[in-house]
């Protein structure tokens, strides 16, 4: 076995990834990928001994550091980065780091805890980077309870780390985040912890993925406006174009300033379609709406779409030949052979030019669809209609909502979740968020007294939207418990990010929760013992006994 990764749920036979992998990661980044998060291990041993009072007293080399952890963990989640020396440049950037914190610390005569553990004192040379990445996989923990804890903990901070980076950008961060994160870190070197302080961990982790998803939300919403309810147009224009896929806002923003008056229009694609349905960008007439679908068939819509590309995070399918010179990737996102948008200088912009005088040297868009698709009902959107929603729920208009939210991926199975939709009762309202929607948003579902009946609040993280709107039931029933909504939960899982949102509606004590197509292969038969005996876990079945079981 040359390389171990479980951490999606595309993962080989649903165990584990072990030559290469099903995402298209070669063995040789796989390896590198863990041997980056356990140097992350390594600077966190150091790092935890900095209180935040000294955090906020030298904010911005602070701050540089939280944005390089965030950054490392961001470029590790499926489908983000598959560029063997960005690994090799972060990993000896992390050994720096750790080395200048581990005289820092000793200067100030501070105590740390596995100050001796090899990921605290390790370093490599260019020979050696391959065999040492090839020893602190996820299989060195042999226990296969405690090997799925840890995990479980870490791809949650992943996820938490790709949020907190986005809002970060806005200038909205949180250091107590970071701190749990490197709290979280040590934990995964500790043999000494229980089962319990392991779940405990892991149910922490929930919390501050609440956290990283509220500054986010007010990260976005305080820069851009509240999302409100807008009909994107699905069609193409006869323009040069540039495609801009991925969840971040701050790219969209500067991607529409530069394009301003240079004749080339400018689409979103997968997690980006949200970005339709802010305030701020609504302004700019060369944004012509939404191409295509979810990520895993980009390699069709890039084809089919003519223009420039830009991926500003996950998810990049490796880009196929015919296309792959009209491809540029940009923050934590990196593949070999595919030009990188480099960061900008602080106060900047980052520069858009050479993507936009490609763009202009290509054709137009070939259109693969027509019309237009609604979205737009983040918290803020759906309280405004709050007095409609719930005159329609008392009347019974409204009888269940169905949380689909989460993540697209390109097994066949997931056809599951258009049949789900389709079969659900007249009087059911989907809320949804996250790349899931695709499977189902261009279905016509109808509405229920001018309610669509699917409200999409955006991208991923806006999961942390239908959170809200969930207490805001709660608190208009005068319910004691948001367990008892008619809220049914059947989410979508492909990568990270989804743990995150999960672990999320965990700490809130939401339960019931279902999820799919399969579980988790990283969660051991104990683990998911424990998630089914506290939260009533569940996966799915066939859309016919799920509808039965689930709406009744
Ligand atoms: Fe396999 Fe998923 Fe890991 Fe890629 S990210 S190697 S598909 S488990
Ligand atoms: Fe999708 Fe990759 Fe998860 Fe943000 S773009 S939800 S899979």
């Amino acid at each position: 076995m040359s390389m171990f990764c479980f951490q999606c749920q595309e993962t080989m036979k649903n165990t584990g990834c072990t030559v290469n992998g099903i995402c298209g990661k070669k063995e040789d980044v796989a390896n590198l990928q863990d041997l980056l998060i356990y140097s992350l291990k390594g600077i966190a041993v150091f790092r935890s001994a900095v209180s935040l009072e000294i955090r906020n007293q030298y904010a911005d080399e602070c701050g540089e550091l939280d944005k390089f952890i965030a950054e490392s963990f961001f470029s590790t989640i499926t489908n983000a980065n598959f560029d063997r020396n960005f690994f090799i440049k972060t990993i000896n950037k992390a050994i720096e780091l750790r080395e200048m914190l581990k005289k820092k610390v000793a200067e100030f005569g501070m105590e740390v805890k596995f100050a001796d553990h090899d990921a605290a004192t390790f370093t490599v040379t260019n020979e050696n980077i391959d065999a040492k990445a090839a020893t602190v996989g996820v299989l060195t923990t042999e226990n296969e309870d405690v090997r799925s804890l840890r995990e479980l903990l870490i791809y949650g901070l992943k996820g938490m780390a790709a949020y907190i980076d986005h809002a970060d950008r806005l200038g909205k961060t949180n250091k107590e985040i970071v701190m749990f994160m490197e709290k979280a870190l040590i934990s995964t070197l500790d043999d000494s912890l229980s089962v319990d302080e392991m779940v405990g961990l892991v149910l922490e982790c929930g919390k501050f993925g609440v956290d990283a998803m509220a500054l986010l939300d007010g990260a976005n919403t305080s820069t851009y406006g509240h999302p409100e309810i807008t009909e994107v147009n699905i069609g193409v224009r006869n323009n040069p174009a540039i495609l801009i896929s991925g969840h971040d806002l701050k790219d969209m923003e500067e991607l529409l300033e530069q394009t301003k008056g240079t004749g080339v229009d400018v689409y979103t694609h997968g997690e980006m379609l949200p970005a339709n349905y802010y305030p701020a960008f609504k302004k700019y007439d060369h944004f012509v709406g939404n191409y295509g679908n979810a990520w895993w068939l980009q390699d069709k819509e890039f084809a089919s779409f003519n223009g420039a590309v830009i991926l500003t995070t996950n998810c990049l399918v490796p880009p196929k030949k015919s296309y792959i010179d009209r491809v540029f990737t940009t923050n934590s996102v990196g593949f070999d052979g595919v030009q990188h948008i480099e960061e900008a200088k602080k106060g900047e912009q980052k520069d858009f030019s050479k993507v936009i005088a490609l763009a202009k040297t290509l054709p137009s868009p070939t259109e693969i669809e027509t019309g237009s698709i609604v979205g737009g009902f983040a918290h803020e959107q759906v309280f405004a209609l709050a007095d409609k929603v719930v005159d329609a729920v008392k009347s019974g208009a409204i009888k269940k909502f169905v949380v689909m939210a989460g993540c697209d991926g390109r097994q066949k199975g997931r056809s599951y979740y258009t049949e789900f939709a389709e079969a659900l009762p007249q009087d059911s309202v989907i809320l949804t968020a996250g790349c899931a929607k695709f499977r189902y948003n261009k279905l016509n579902l109808g509405d229920i007294g001018g309610i669509p009946r699917v409200l999409d609040a955006g991208q991923c993280n806006d999961s942390y939207s239908l959170v809200l709107i969930a207490l805001k039931l709660q608190e208009v029933f005068g319910l004691d418990s948001v367990n008892d909504l008619p809220i049914v939960y059947n989410i979508a899982w492909y990568e990270q990010k989804a743990v995150i949102v999960l672990l999320a509606l965990l700490h809130l004590g939401v339960k019931n929760i279902h999820l799919g197509p399969t579980l988790p292969a990283f969660l051991s038969p104990n683990v998911i013992d424990v998630l089914v005996k506290n939260f009533n876990i569940g996966g799915i079945g066939t859309v016919e006994d799920d509808i039965k079981n689930l709406i009744g």
